[in-house]
């Protein structure tokens, strides 16, 4: 098996070299995530799945975490994923992408397997990655000698067993365990976890973290296979709308998810090799060409957020000006420099 070294970012075995799909048009027919699943109508991790698995092509291992990706993807006897895929606990997707990266070298090595470069991909949800797995994720990006990509679902609540809040749930959102009533109108008075800027800037040997929305079908695809080309550990964060967890209509999903861009709550952005680049709107937003649609009307499309009273809008809305007014850097590094003491 040959390895490269890459100055700043030891060694790493050759990946494929996936090229970004320049439009619609040049992105393949096949499929490797197909029939045979019982998603929700309008889930778009589910279409998370479905371009992940096509961006990354029929060689390729995937490892999935429990939650809805799991449970509603491996019914008894049926499955549509078209590709190698295995089961791994709630909390493990770092680990196994890890141990199955590693082991892949090993065979190779010993000579037991053809000496090819196959992707591996872990995906896991926000409850299994930015909560429970967040430290063997962390563990996995440290081992830059294995490539792989972690992938995070985000639907903002752990959806599977019933929509229960996460560290990734938005300000005030109505989950199952966090219900408004008559004396706390807001149960959950968290700020979303900025997981993809934490986890680049607390990894400085990962050589690739970004984040997505599926609204941009091409773009997302695109930051996956760039992600696959890079070698080493890498992250992607796509925020998911579910219309189960959310309480909208299916058919808005993309609408939800280019909303969640165009006000400014999802900014998108990759960090390759340290450097910091927004794209799409997100870019636009930061060059000062597009402006930001006023929050509420992202949520009040949105059964989750159905009790929230103007006060709660005007907060919602300061926390996002904040971010793209007051932080070091816009919609990714949330602190100031402070005066030297
Ligand atoms: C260690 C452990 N604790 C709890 C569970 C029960 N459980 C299964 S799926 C799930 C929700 C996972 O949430 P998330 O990772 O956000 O994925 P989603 O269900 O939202 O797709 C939970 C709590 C479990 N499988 N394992
Ligand atoms: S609950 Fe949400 S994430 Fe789970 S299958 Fe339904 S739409 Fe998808
Ligand atoms: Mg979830």
């Amino acid at each position: 098996m040959s390895e490269t070294t890459v100055e700043g970012f030891g060694e790493f075995v050759e990946t494929q070299v996936l090229d970004a799909w320049k439009g619609p048009k040049k992105v393949p027919h096949e499929e490797f995530f197909t029939s045979g699943h019982r998603t929700c109508q309008g889930c778009e991790s589910a279409q998370l799945m479905k371009l992940m698995a096509k961006a990354a092509g029929p060689r390729t291992i995937i490892l999935g975490a429990t939650g809805c990706m799991y449970v509603a993807n491996t019914t008894y006897y049926s499955t549509p994923w078209a590709v190698p895929w295995m089961h791994t606990q709630l909390g493990s997707a770092g680990s196994a992408a890890t141990g199955t990266a590693a082991g892949l070298k090993a065979l190779m090595r010993k000579g037991k397997m053809k000496d090819e470069p196959i992707n591996v991909i872990s995906f896991c949800g926000d409850g299994g990655g930015a909560d429970m797995g967040l430290s063997a994720i962390s563990a996995a990006l440290q081992h830059t000698e294995y490539n792989h990509l972690i992938l995070m679902y985000d639907n903002e609540s752990y959806a599977n067993t019933d929509i229960q809040v996460s560290g990734s749930s938005p300000y005030g959102a109505h989950t199952t365990f966090s219900a408004p009533g008559k004396v706390q109108r807001i149960m959950n008075r968290r700020w979303k976890k900025n997981t993809a800027a934490m986890l680049a800037a607390g990894h400085p040997d990962c050589k690739y973290v970004a984040t997505v929305c599926t609204s941009n079908p091409v773009d997302a695809m695109n930051h996956v296979r760039k992600a696959l080309s890079i070698g080493g550990p890498t992250f992607i964060h796509s925020l998911d709308p579910c219309p189960k967890g959310w309480d909208y209509d299916p058919r808005y999903s993309h609408e939800l998810g280019e909303l969640a861009i165009e006000t400014g709550i999802w900014p998108l952005y990759e960090v390759v090799e340290g450097e910091l680049k927004m794209h799409g709107k997100s870019r636009r937003i930061l060059r000062g060409q597009l402006k930001r649609k006023p929050v509420e009307e992202y949520l009040m499309r949105q059964g989750r957020f159905a009790h929230f009273v103007q006060e709660d809008i005007d907060y919602f809305q300061g926390k996002i000006d904040q971010m793209w007014e007051e932080w070091l850097i816009p919609g990714v590094i949330p602190f100031s420099a402070g005066e030297e003491s």
